[in-house]
């Protein structure tokens, strides 16, 4: 039976993930863990929370101890945006955190899932269909955790057998939780801002393109992920996953031909600029397809019809 440990769970991904892995193998099979109580019901009285911080791993480890746990969903960790104000905090949270997770996944013999990022690339990586494995040079401080994150996962695999699997997720799109302190925020707030007053200004240039995807798609891979056969996945570092990809303008022209009064307007902020321009703008995500049979459902289209419907 599984027994499913989950930190960061009260985040953007983590408080989705908690529920739908909840639904799927029981609320008494996902202990939900973090440094903030869950504010809604479902999350915080659908199965056992604990008070966890992954910096303290004595208590992470009598956590999994009390509650037999067998895999682990690592999602607590800091975004691109918030991470170049604050980099040693990025750092201590993104690398010592998931250290002290790789060493209990270790140590309790657990499957171990851990978020990478398109954040992982850098300027000198090819932007366009990015290959799985290419160059990782990134120039912000997200992005360092997310390399060394990505080598940490795949050193515990082949030095002790560590099952751990991860994706470098796009930017996430979903009607349930705000994402915070991340550079592809914009693609959730412009749904409330267009729905409320017909109107988002955009931080990012109008022709930034970045690849995205909407929230199910990134729950359901994640699920995927874990449930594959292990004997067929060659990457322990991390997938490249891909989905959609457009630009403010493109997702500003999508909402409009549903609200025709909405306008986008564009106030550019450098630092965030600067961090998406280093992205890439697509993803070959071959070998998800090949090794696990990766498949998205959403495309913009049906991204933006559900977003608008589901927001309203
Ligand atoms: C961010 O913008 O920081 C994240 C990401 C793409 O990793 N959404």
């Amino acid at each position: 039976m599984k027994r499913i440990l989950v930190t960061g769970a009260v985040g953007q991904i983590g408080s989705e993930l908690t529920l739908a892995l909840r639904a799927r193998y029981g609320g008494d099979a996902v202990v939900a863990t973090d440094v903030r109580m869950p504010v809604e019901a479902e999350l915080r009285d659908g199965g056992p929370f604990e008070f966890v911080d992954c910096m303290d791993p004595h208590h992470l480890t009598r956590v999994m101890q009390i509650h037999h746990v067998d895999t682990i969903y690592h999602l607590a960790a800091l975004l691109s945006a918030v991470g170049e104000v604050r980099p040693l905090q990025a750092w201590q949270l993104n690398v010592n955190g998931l250290v002290n997770v790789l060493e209990a996944a270790r140590q309790y013999k657990c499957a171990l899932f851990f978020p990478s990022s398109v954040g992982a690339f850098g300027p000198d990586t090819p932007r366009k269909r990015t290959p799985q494995v290419t160059i990782q040079r990134p120039t912000t401080m997200y992005g360092v955790t997310k390399v060394v994150g990505e080598m940490l996962c795949e050193d515990y695999h082949r030095r002790f057998g560590t099952d751990t699997r991860g994706l470098r997720f796009p930017g996430l799109i979903s009607y349930q939780t705000e994402p915070g302190g991340g550079t592809t925020d914009y693609a959730v707030e412009i749904f409330r801002q267009a729905l409320q007053h017909a109107v988002y200004t955009c931080y990012l240039r109008a022709d930034t393109r970045l690849p995205m995807m909407y929230m199910p798609d990134a729950i359901r891979a994640m699920i995927e992920l874990m449930e594959a056969d292990p004997s067929r996945l060659i990457h322990r570092n991390a997938y490249n996953l891909g989905a959609m990809d457009f630009t403010p303008a493109e997702i500003g022209e999508a909402i409009k031909k549903r609200i025709p009064a909405f306008h986008i307007e564009y106030a550019v902020d450098p630092r965030r600029q600067a961090i998406a321009d280093s992205w890439p703008q697509t993803l070959d995500d071959s070998a998800a397809r090949e090794e696990w049979h990766w498949a998205p459902r959403f495309g913009l289209d049906a991204m933006v019809d559900e977003m608008l419907q589901r927001m309203h």
